[in-house]
């Protein structure tokens, strides 16, 4: 498939995300490489995948694994060499798929040379590559934003008595977008990439890029308070955007998803609406924050059902309103399993990541599969603090401790809320590591991986491995799964969400149980006698064992959820 020639392609895609660290390691060293990746390429063609997000393999100290580069067009031996890369690109096209690469560009490590130079002396020609403030007068901090892993977001250099920005980790420091030789940089990287034949990229956080230029500390109306509101979405993100779309995405017809972080639907639309000529679709993080107490990351509560379903249901409607493009998914490589997190991870495990995976792949968007979802992989079981290998983990459990926390409950909380919760490695066979190394591995293999593997679901056709094929090969034959408008059918009910697809031709109907007991779900009358009544209706998928007929009133068994289209 030439894909320059159909130019909507990925929305009838599906995306699967690879954190290379932990995927499969063909050297013994216990990290993963790209050559562990070319081996698996079969693996992923059988499951149906037409995107490979390959998170970033760059030179790069790694205090972030990878998100800290300090070479964009260089691979990190520890994961192979360009030789390496240029197969994995030529496998993966030989197989019908496409790559996309992760670009990093709100900041570089400090070990980039570009920092290097820039920390000398403020009249380095680099000086302006990055975002320096004199201490506040009286001295201090230039202002009151904080780092998203905890702590100050500035940090003071010697040499020049200096402040630099750096909203994530400390050597993450960010880039001046502001500064025109910077945005020619981003333009020769990506350059560099499309040339080198990839499909696509992955955007780290580019909503953050612009930031306001008066550095105004945060009065901390607005939670949480940490200098957010003067930096997302901020004044010239969309010129920036627009400016790499038309030097590079539309140039080489690129697939690109910008990861946006606190944002709003508004900018989204701008975002991915192709008449904007920005992104190809965003992600966003609100209902991935149901479990957050005011926002509140690092304090716990149990989810709120019904706020997760107002999301889905408002961002479907939005988007498509707006003629944006939404990226769908409950797992990434910064989250813990939305399995052990939103369902059942215990006794239902494989019904519960069925459901989730039902109820997303139903919505109007491109789905993205985080390694190890596919085989229902739930949070590990942790021991031991020391088991984390996660700088945000790290560096919130000493903060946790600080603000009084006993170290029981701070290790509750991070075994609840850790990143390292989706980076233990991919659960291939039940061999030693689970088939990942025959070295010792980076971070703890999860011990449930005897049970929990590839090779034990390869063949069995009711495997949660299996339920994902079939979903993402019913995205490629039923139309109304790409452009069906979205209607919310479950209003009120305490453990149901259940919603429509409809684009005048076909009905997609996706019912699913988020809980543990029986229940029972009731089309409105309305509803059910002019859209479904008496047409014929085909159940395209489900999870139970005994599949109802599609009535007016449903009986659920627990986690059972299922998809039906009618003609
Ligand atoms: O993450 C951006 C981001 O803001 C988060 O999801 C972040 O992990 C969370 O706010 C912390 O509480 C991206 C990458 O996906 C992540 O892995 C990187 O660490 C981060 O950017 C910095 O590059």
């Amino acid at each position: 498939m030439n894909h320059k020639q159909e130019i909507d392609w990925w929305r009838k895609s599906t995306v699967y995300q690879v954190y290379p660290k932990s995927f499969n390691d063909t050297t013994g060293r216990g990290t993963g490489d790209i050559r562990g990746l070319i081996g698996k390429l079969d693996y992923l063609q059988g499951l149906g995948i037409d995107i490979i997000w390959l998170q970033p393999v760059y030179v790069s100290p790694q205090n972030d694994n990878g998100y800290d580069v300090a070479d964009y067009c260089r691979i990190n031996p520890e994961f192979g060499t360009m030789d390496d890369f240029d197969e994995l690109s030529a496998g993966a096209r030989s197989r019908g798929m496409h790559l996309m690469l992760d670009i990093v560009v709100n900041h570089s490590s400090t070990e980039h040379p570009w920092f290097q130079e820039s920390r000398k002396s403020k009249d380095n020609p680099y000086r302006d590559y990055y975002i320096w403030k004199d201490p506040a007068p009286g001295g201090g901090l230039p202002n009151n934003w904080q780092s998203k892993f905890g702590g100050t977001a500035w940090q003071y250099d010697e040499t020049t008595g200096q402040y630099f920005l750096t909203l994530f980790d400390k050597t993450q420091a960010d880039l001046n977008w502001e500064n025109e030789k910077v945005r020619e940089e981003v333009i020769k990287l990506m350059t560099f990439w499309a040339e080198k034949g990839v499909s696509g990229f992955r955007m780290d956080v580019i909503n953050l890029i612009s930031k306001n230029q008066d550095f105004p500390d945060d009065d901390g109306s607005i939670s949480p308070g940490d200098g957010r509101k003067y930096y997302t979405d901020g004044p010239r993100v969309h010129e920036y955007i627009k400016l790499m779309h038309d030097r590079v995405f539309g140039r080489y017809g690129l697939v690109t998803v910008g990861e946006m972080s606190s944002t709003t639907m508004a900018h989204c639309i701008q975002y991915s609406n192709p008449e904007e000529r920005e992104f190809s679709m965003t992600f966003n993080f609100h209902h991935l924050k149901v479990d957050y107490p005011n926002g509140q990351k690092w304090e716990l509560m149990p989810y709120d059902f019904e706020a997760l379903k107002v999301l889905f249901s408002e961002w479907q409607v939005g988007m498509r309103a707006g003629g944006g493009w939404n990226a769908l998914f409950f797992n990434n490589h910064d989250q813990p399993r939305a399995l052990s997190r939103f369902t059942h991870d215990g006794e239902y495990r494989t019904e519960s990541a069925k459901l989730l995976a039902t109820t997303l792949h139903g919505l109007q968007g491109t789905p993205y599969v985080f390694q190890g979802e596919e085989i229902g992989m739930p949070n590990p079981v942790w021991n031991d603090v020391s088991e984390f290998r996660d700088i945000e983990s790290t560096n919130m459990y000493r903060i946790l401790l600080e603000k009084g926390k006993s170290p029981e409950e701070a290790f509750h909380i991070i075994c609840e809320r850790s990143r390292d919760n989706s980076r233990t490695p991919m659960q291939w066979d039940d061999s030693d590591n689970a088939g990942f190394t025959t070295g010792t591995p980076w971070i703890k293999v999860d011990e449930r991986y005897p049970e929990i593997n590839v090779k034990a679901q390869l063949d069995d056709p009711n495997s949660v491995y299996n339920h994902y094929k079939k979903l993402i090969a019913l995205r490629k034959k039923v139309q109304v799964i790409i452009d069906g408008a979205y209607e919310r059918l479950d209003i009120g009910h305490p453990q149901v969400f259940a919603y429509a697809r409809d684009n005048a031709k076909e009905l997609l109907i996706v019912i699913s149980n988020f809980s543990e007991t029986d229940t029972v779900f009731t089309f409105e009358e309305l509803f059910w006698s002019s859209k479904i009544d008496g047409k014929s209706s085909e159940l395209l998928i489900g999870n139970a064992e005994h599949t109802p007929k599609l009535a007016q009133e449903i009986k659920l068994t627990p986690y059972a959820s299922y998809m039906w289209v009618i003609r």
